[in-house]
């Protein structure tokens, strides 16, 4: 009788949720796959709230964590990989020189690549629906921050095969899906970071990214291919949240 897995991955298919697959296969660890539908607004649930109150996936509950005890449950996808990295012994090496090494460019990531990026894609999406005014200024001052952060990591990457601790680490992982992205985002001339291309290629050789990004991919379907009554539903849920309230069940759940 196959073992259930201790792992449940609450995951939709897109950069941020392709870092924890990442690693989950460079480990090899099997894991409970489980698809949050963000474009229908399951990340709002209330069961789902009390793991990721920021209303996001990626989440890891891990059912048997190292010492025993309740499951421990994390989102953000850095704590995720640090988590997972740590459990495992792999992947974020301990010595202080490595250790911070690596931490650094994990959380460059987390408070710039992503989230800039993040920005970047919404405004070109939105000037191409042609009905929010003038969108020139967010759109240069994106494209220009987003030109600034391939140039971060083509420094990062000057004569290294690896971004961190001179070995491979959950810094290129986390780093890898967002800036793979380049090919959609034609503000990007990667001709010009060729520290970063060379890296490109050679991390997109990897088995394991090539198993990872197989993960629910026929759940994602871009822009382009959405009807305009999907667009606008998911423009509805996606880009015009506010601060969600207690959910009525965890008031009840309590009484
Ligand atoms: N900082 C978060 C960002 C996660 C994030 O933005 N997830 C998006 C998909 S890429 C999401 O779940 N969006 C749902 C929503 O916007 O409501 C992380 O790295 O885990």
């Amino acid at each position: 009788m196959t073992e259930t897995p201790s792992l449940d991955i609450y995951y939709f298919p897109t950069p941020n949720g392709r870092k924890i697959a990442i690693l989950l296969e460079e480990l090899g660890l099997s894991y409970n796959l489980k698809i949050v539908h963000i474009g229908q607004g399951e990340q709002f649930h209330p069961d789902f709230l009390r793991i990721s109150p920021n209303n996001r996936m990626p989440v890891l509950v891990d059912h048997a964590p190292k010492g025993g005890g309740a499951p421990v449950s994390v989102f953000e996808s850095g704590a995720i990989m640090m988590y997972l990295a740590e459990k495992a012994g792999r992947f974020w090496p301990q010595d202080v020189h490595k250790k911070y090494d690596v931490a650094q460019w994990v959380f460059w990531q987390m408070g710039n690549q992503g989230p800039k990026m993040g920005e970047h894609g919404h405004f070109h999406r939105a000037d191409a629906e042609n009905k929010h005014g003038d969108l020139s200024y967010p759109l240069r001052r994106f494209d220009n921050e987003v030109d600034r952060l391939y140039g971060v990591l083509n420094l990062g990457l000057f004569e290294k095969d690896w971004l961190a601790a001179g070995e491979y680490s959950i810094a290129d992982m986390i780093c890898y899906p967002w800036a793979a992205l380049w090919k959609d985002r034609t503000s990007v001339d990667i001709s010009a970071f060729p520290y970063v291309q060379r890296w490109l290629e050679k991390l997109s050789q990897r088995p394991a990214m090539h198993k990872a990004l197989e993960i629910g991919k026929d759940l994602y379907q871009g822009p382009d291919k959405l009807t305009p009554e999907d667009r606008e539903k998911f423009a509805k849920i996606l880009a015009n949240q506010r601060a969600v309230p207690i959910p009525e069940a965890w008031r009840q759940k309590k009484a």
